[in-house]
């Protein structure tokens, strides 16, 4: 689709347009728009993946109401709806939205120092600090995601057919094999309903982290994910991303945990949250760690044995590539929590 037609459906006829493509995300496609009227951002929906994307912006309305009347010291990002008042422009299979663009604003693709991991997590621990006041029920968008009885069934299907990628994987596939039990406590605690039901954000890595030029947080980004579930997915998910010193697909670096930002994340973690999380929460937050990294090695490779349907890919291996990422940065957990 012509991407000026788009554009126009959110701001009217435009004179000057520029769209600039923002590498930010594995799942949906992102650009920065400028026209005479300011910059935009514009994001077209990978709906194969989120199968109801009016899902994911009525809970994004919802996130934003709540923080912005409840004295929340981060800016939201506000939702720029159609001229005729929809959080979508949905035409031929195709789901678009625009946000607000936050001036100055910056991301980051990995902390670059332990001030940065701090500043980041300590951000989303007042996110959820507020955002736990209220009973809030989100709409659904992506069932089973932190199930993980089920990523275990989807990779061992994917081992079934046997393909020259799964040669290939031979050394990956067999670590995930000698790690199987690490999701059963989880799966035990799921299923006995032990964990608290909370709003969780399910990716806060270091780049949905909106950052000022002085290295200041100023927003949390990218809410597709928010929904009910165990805050430990997101702690996990955060030491996934903040003490990961290489890049996600860097495949070769086998020393790529950084035990610096673990003590940060978790300082920032815990700076709001303290008095709010239970004791089994708390008694976890390690093996929830591992276990993230785990799960996050099993989708990847899982896809790498699929040929790459999930997560989008620059070059053959690189689903296998993040997928040693993950292992090594679990390997160096491991040794620094032994
Ligand atoms: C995906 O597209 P992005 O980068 O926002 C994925 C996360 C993974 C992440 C790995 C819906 O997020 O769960 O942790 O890639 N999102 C979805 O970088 O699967
Ligand atoms: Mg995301």
């Amino acid at each position: 689709m012509d991407a000026k037609i788009i554009v126009e459906q959110f701001l009217g006829s435009v004179e000057t347009l520029s769209i600039t493509p923002i590498e930010n995300g594995l799942i949906n496609h992102t650009f920065l728009v400028e026209t005479e009227n300011g910059k935009f951002i514009l994001q077209q929906v990978n709906t194969l993946i989120f199968k109801n994307p009016t899902a994911i912006q009525n809970n994004h309305m919802k996130i934003n109401g709540i923080l912005d009347r409840s004295g929340y010291s981060k800016k939201t990002v506000k939702i720029i709806p159609t001229l005729s008042n929809h959080l979508l422009f949905e035409k031929n299979n195709e789901a678009w939205r625009m946000l607000e663009y936050l001036e100055d604003s910056m991301t980051f693709l990995k902390p670059s120092s332990t001030e940065i991991a701090f500043e980041a997590t300590k951000c989303l621990s007042e996110f959820y600090k507020i955002i736990s006041q209220e009973q809030i029920i989100l709409e659904e968008t992506l069932p089973d995601f932190i199930n993980f009885e089920k990523r275990v069934i989807d990779f061992k299907t994917s081992l079934v057919r046997e393909t020259e990628r799964k040669r290939t994987a031979e050394k990956e596939i067999n670590f995930i094999l000698e790690h199987l039990s690490l999701p059963e406590k989880w799966i035990e605690l799921q299923n006995q309903k032990s964990l608290p039901n909370r709003v969780i954000h399910a990716d806060p890595k270091i780049s949905n982290i909106l950052f000022d030029q002085d290295n200041k947080a100023i927003a949390v980004i990218d809410l597709d994910t928010m929904m009910n579930g165990t805050i430990l997915y997101d702690f996990g998910d955060m030491i996934r991303s903040y003490t990961n010193n290489s890049d996600e697909d860097e495949g070769s670096v086998s020393d790529n945990f950084n035990a610096e930002n673990y003590v940060a994340v978790k300082d920032g973690f815990l700076f709001y949250l303290k008095d709010t999380l239970t004791p089994i929460e708390l008694e976890n937050l390690d093996y929830a760690a591992q276990l993230i990294i785990y799960i996050q090695a099993v989708r990847f490779l899982t896809d790498f044995l699929n040929h790459d349907i999930y997560y989008s890919v620059k070059y053959d291996l690189q689903n296998l590539d993040r997928t040693k990422n993950q292992i090594n940065l679990l390997k160096g957990l491991q040794l620094f929590l032994n």
